[in-house]
């Protein structure tokens, strides 16, 4: 992976956001909102994307949207920050893939490779969910993952039935 450089002592992260519970898209931009307050410096967000369930399929669309960080924390304070950021938005335990309120991955963290019993970097299912790709093409399009650039995938995957809903925060809200 060529992620991008990190900057003044802080680390380059990637996110991926989703919700199909509640109002999603608001849910989405409390997420952002929270994480920011919470000492997160956001450099790009992607729009926002109706998305079909992928895994499992019996719920409702999603939104997805994926965004650009930068943070001073270490991989496992991240992790700590996004779960208790989704518990204060009220997400619940859930079966693996089912409804949520919010879901936020870490996508890649630098180019750090890390695995263990809470955290895997690069996440895992990256490259083989349109509902990640789409959006993070949209913001990062030159970055490589294991010699497949986001561009490319991302273009692959667009006849997934994703739609561009609207800008992350539009500007007229
Ligand atoms: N964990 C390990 N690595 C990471 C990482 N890089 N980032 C651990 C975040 N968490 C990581 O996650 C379960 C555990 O994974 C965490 O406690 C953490 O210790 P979770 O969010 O509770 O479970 P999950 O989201 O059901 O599982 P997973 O594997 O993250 O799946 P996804 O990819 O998030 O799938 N369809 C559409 N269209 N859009 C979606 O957003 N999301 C899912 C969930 C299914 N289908 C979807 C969507
Ligand atoms: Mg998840």
């Amino acid at each position: 992976m060529n992620a991008p450089e990190s900057r003044n002592g802080m680390r380059r992260v990637g996110l991926g956001l989703g919700a199909n519970l509640g109002d999603p898209a608001g849910n989405l931009r409390r997420a952002v909102a929270s994480l920011s307050e919470a000492g997160l410096v956001f450099d790009a967000l992607s729009s926002l994307y109706a998305t079909p369930p992928w895994g499992v399929t019996d719920q409702p669309d999603f939104i997805n949207a994926c965004a650009l960080a930068r943070t001073s924390l270490p991989p496992l304070a991240l992790l700590d920050l996004v779960k208790a950021t989704e518990k204060a938005l009220g997400r619940e335990e859930t079966r693996r893939w089912g409804p949520r309120v919010i879901d936020i991955d870490i996508l890649f963290y630098d180019d750090l490779r890390w695995r263990d019993d809470r955290l895997t970097l690069p996440h895992p299912g990256l490259l083989e969910r349109a509902f990640v790709l789409v959006p993070l093409a949209e913001i990062a399009p030159d970055l490589v993952f294991g010699g497949v650039s986001l561009a490319a995938a991302g273009s692959g995957a667009k006849a997934q039935g994703i739609r561009k809903l609207s800008e992350f925060f539009p500007k007229n809200v």
